[in-house]
């Protein structure tokens, strides 16, 4: 396991060398900075030619995507020496699958994507790897009996979040038993199937935490308050000890139905989410959730120095994974300042 310190330091799987397909020489990709901002002046390809990128984004529909769609127009640029077609897929497949049939039809020389589900992608997969353009997956993976579909997956590892937000409740609040309701991620999505099961794993040896009720809210904060609102009704709030929220987005949604019914959230129903995005810290420096385990977002500089390596038909790593802080309120107040999403 190698690790390669940035703004974060990644761990990297053991290195799978995979050859790749020596494209048309494009030149090397400028130099991306490691703060997930534009390179400041990054050199130009020495012939001039940009790297052509098409990317499919999963949607706008969270804190987190949006500080990790800027990291990634932020570092893919002109400057940087790339060529970047970015698409927003609204959260919908087919909308993701038509994107990346667009990119090969234009010929990019990179796709990348981050799939808004797991499953369903080996058509279009194929597909590229007939047109001989390779793929790289950010922030999510795909469920595929062929990795040689894509080149290289760079993403948290969603399980070990899911296991940490439920070491905590167990540690922290499972000394008593405690009912736990859950918001679940986009149904199907590998960080809500990950998060969920790292979740169960972590609470499984202790008896006195009880998944009373589970449901999807999509990642999204209007969806978020409307399956809290149910919860609410559904168990009765006498009922709730513990909300885990599968990102920060779903648990503020939840703190302002757990304020409209008059409870206190982060005292009458402690809240743990996962993303520690700006707004989610701030709730969680402000004493209205308990615990938040980081997914860092800024996946842009190491997304550009893997097309770069691809281009140039180098080895990359086949899974580089992000690792990710926690913070308790305390860690928050301190942290908040210098937080760059
Ligand atoms: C995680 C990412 C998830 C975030 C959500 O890497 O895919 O999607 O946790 C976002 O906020 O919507």
């Amino acid at each position: 396991m190698t690790r390669i310190t940035g703004p974060r330091t990644i761990r990297t799987s053991a290195l799978v060398g995979a050859v790749l397909l020596a494209l048309s020489a494009c030149g090397g990709g400028g130099e991306a900075t490691d703060d997930g901002s534009a390179a400041a002046g990054g050199g130009a390809p020495a012939d001039g030619e940009l790297i052509s990128v098409g990317f499919s984004q999963v949607g706008a529909e969270s804190g987190w995507r949006a500080a990790n769609t800027q990291s990634i127009q932020d570092t893919l640029t002109e400057e940087n020496g790339f060529e970047l077609s970015f698409s927003d897929a609204q959260q919908r497949q087919e909308n993701q699958i038509q994107a990346i049939r667009s990119y090969i039809a234009q010929d990019v020389d990179v796709i990348a994507f981050s799939p808004v589900v797991e499953t369903g992608w080996d058509a279009v997969l194929e597909e590229a790897a007939a047109a001989e353009i390779p793929v790289v997956l950010t922030d999510r993976a795909v469920d595929t009996p062929n990795e040689d579909l894509y080149v290289s997956f760079i993403g948290s590892d969603f399980v070990e979040e899911g296991e940490r937000a439920g070491a905590w409740v167990s540690e922290n609040l499972g000394t008593e038993p405690i009912n736990v309701v859950e918001l679940q991620g986009t149904t199907g999505s590998a960080p809500a199937n990950d998060r969920k099961e790292g979740f169960e794993s972590a609470i499984a040896d202790n008896p006195n935490v009880t998944i009373t009720a589970s449901q999807t809210g999509n990642f999204t904060r209007a969806e978020g308050r409307t399956v809290m609102e149910g919860f609410l009704q559904s168990e009765g709030a006498e009922n709730i000890d513990v909300l885990f929220a599968h990102n920060d987005d779903m648990g503020l949604g939840a703190i302002e139905a757990i304020e409209a019914a008059g409870l206190v959230p982060g005292e009458d129903i402690q809240i743990v989410t996962i993303d520690a995005v700006r707004d989610g810290m701030q709730a969680l420096a402000d004493g209205k959730i308990n615990f938040i385990v980081e997914c860092n977002p800024l996946l842009g500089p190491d997304l550009a120095d893997i097309i770069t390596s691809v281009v140039a038909g180098e080895e990359v790593e086949k899974r580089i994974v992000v690792e990710d802080q926690e913070f308790d309120q305390e860690a928050a107040v301190e942290a908040l300042p210098d937080r760059q999403y």
